[in-house]
C-alpha cells in the first residue's frame, strides 16, 4: 500500500464513525486528527503550528518571497467520506515528501495546511479557519453562533482569532480534491481542473406556529411549523429542479415540542442553495427570502431568518490553471475544465491571492458519505500531479 493510502486509511480512523468520519471544528477528534497530521510534518522536517484558528500548517522555510500554499481540510461533515479533505492535505505532505526525495531545493517557501472548519458542520457557517487566515473573521457573528463556547471549552482564545491572519505571505494556493460529484467518473478523464467555484448561500429559518392537540383541533386555521417548513423545502426543490443553474438542499430541521400528538408549534432549519453564475446567485437569494416569507404568511406562521455564509461564485487563477495543465500532459493525465459544485477553502483564498483545485474522480459521484470512494491509483496521479504543479512554482 502507498504511504498515501496507508496515511488516508490511518486518518480515516481517528474520528471513525459509523463507517464514516466525524471530526469537527475544536472537537476532540479534530484535535487528536491534529496532533497526527503535526507528527507527520515533523518527520518531514517541517515547522509546525497550529494557529490561532485551528488551521495546522507545516513550513519548509527556504528560498525567498512568497510562499507556494497547498492543503485542504481534515474536518468532515457527520459521518462524511475518509477522502473530503483529508486526500488534499495528505498530497500535500506526498508533495513535500517528493521534492525532498528529488532533493529539489525550493527557490521559495513551501507551506502544508489543513484549514480547520471547512465544512461548517457545528455552527452552520463554514470556512472558518481560511476566513480567519485571510483575515475575514466576523468575531461577532462568530460569537452568536457558539463558536467562542466552543474555543472555550476546548482551551482556546477566542479573541486571538483575530491574529491568525497570514495570507500576506502567500504567493500561490493549490488544493486537491475529490470531485464529488459525477462528472469526471462519466467522462472517463483522470482530472478535472477548477475553473471557477459554485456560490454558496446559507440560511437559518425559525418557524413559529401554535402547538395545539393534534385530535381536537381543527384542520382548518391549524398554525402547523412543520406543514409550513415543509411546503418550503419542496417550492425549493421544484425551482432547482425547474433551473440549470441552481441547487438547494434543506439538510437540517428541529421540531417542538416533537409529541407525536401535538401540533408543531416551532419548525427550525437550515437552508443551503448554490449557483455557479453571479446571476443565478442573486436570482436564488431572492427566491428564497420571497418563498420563506411567502409561505409563512400563508401558514399564518411568524417567521425569523438569518443568513449563516454568503460566498459568491468565484473564478480560479488562469495562470495556476495552465499550470495544473501542464504537470498534468507531462504525466499522461487527461483532464477536462470544470466548475466545482462543492465550496471549498480555495473560495475564500481565492480573493487573496491566485488560488486553483485539482479534481480526482468520486466513485458514482458520492460524497459527504461513508461511501465516498476513490481508487488509490487515482488518487496518486492526483498527487503526482500536484507534485509536479508545485514543483514548477517553487522553482
Ligand atoms: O458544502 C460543501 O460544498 C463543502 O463540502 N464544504
Ligand atoms: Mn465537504
Ligand atoms: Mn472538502
Amino acid at each position: 500500500m502507498s504511504s498515501l493510502a496507508a496515511e488516508l486509511e490511518a486518518a480515516a480512523q481517528i474520528g471513525a464513525d459509523g463507517g464514516g468520519v466525524s471530526r469537527f471544528a475544536w472537537s476532540p477528534e479534530l484535535a487528536q486528527a491534529n496532533e497526527w497530521l503535526i507528527r507527520r510534518l515533523e518527520e518531514l522536517s517541517l515547522e509546525a503550528e497550529l494557529d490561532p484558528a485551528g488551521n495546522v500548517f507545516g513550513r519548509w522555510a527556504v528560498g525567498e518571497g512568497s510562499a507556494v500554499l497547498v492543503g485542504s481540510h481534515l474536518d468532515t461533515v457527520p459521518r462524511g467520506g475518509r477522502y473530503d479533505g483529508a486526500l488534499g492535505v495528505l498530497a500535500a505532505l506526498a508533495t513535500v515528501r517528493v521534492l525532498r526525495a528529488e532533493g529539489v531545493e525550493p527557490k521559495r517557501p513551501l507551506w502544508v495546511v489543513s484549514f480547520n472548519d471547512e465544512e461548517g458542520s457545528r455552527f452552520q457557517t463554514g470556512m472558518l479557519g481560511s476566513r480567519a487566515f485571510c483575515g475575514e473573521v466576523d468575531l461577532e457573528d462568530w460569537r452568536r453562533r457558539g463558536v467562542a463556547d466552543a474555543m472555550a471549552r476546548a482551551g482556546v482564545d477566542f479573541d486571538q482569532l483575530t491574529s491568525a491572519r497570514a495570507v500576506d505571505g502567500v504567493g500561490a494556493y493549490l488544493e486537491l480534491h475529490i470531485e464529488q460529484g459525477p462528472v469526471l467518473e462519466q467522462s472517463g478523464e483522470d482530472l478535472g481542473i477548477v475553473t471557477a467555484i459554485t456560490g454558496l448561500l446559507g440560511f437559518r429559518v425559525k418557524l413559529l406556529g401554535a402547538a395545539n392537540h393534534a385530535g381536537t383541533t381543527p384542520m382548518d386555521g391549524r398554525r402547523d411549523a412543520l406543514a409550513g417548513a415543509s411546503r418550503i423545502v419542496l417550492e425549493l426543490r421544484e425551482e432547482a429542479r425547474a433551473r440549470e443553474d441552481m441547487t438547494a438542499n434543506v439538510g437540517i430541521v428541529s421540531v417542538e415540542p416533537g409529541g407525536f400528538n401535538v401540533i408543531p408549534g416551532l419548525a427550525e432549519f437550515t437552508i443551503d442553495v448554490r449557483s455557479p453564475t453571479a446571476e443565478g446567485f442573486e436570482r436564488a437569494e431572492a427566491f428564497v427570502r420571497e418563498t420563506v416569507k411567502r409561505v409563512a404568511a400563508e401558514e399564518g406562521l411568524g417567521m425569523e431568518m438569518s443568513a449563516t455564509h454568503r460566498k459568491p461564485p468565484v473564478a480560479l487563477d488562469q495562470g495556476l490553471q495552465d499550470a495544473l495543465v501542464g504537470a498534468a500532459e507531462a504525466e499522461g493525465a487527461s483532464y477536462r475544465l470544470m466548475p466545482s459544485g462543492a465550496g471549498h477553502d480555495a473560495m475564500v483564498l481565492a480573493h487573496h491571492v491566485p488560488a486553483a483545485m485539482l479534481f480526482v474522480p468520486s466513485r458514482g459521484g458520492i460524497s459527504h458519505s461513508p461511501d465516498e470512494y476513490t481508487p488509490p491509483e487515482q488518487c496518486e496521479l492526483g498527487a503526482r500531479v500536484l507534485a509536479r504543479a508545485v514543483r514548477g512554482l517553487v522553482g
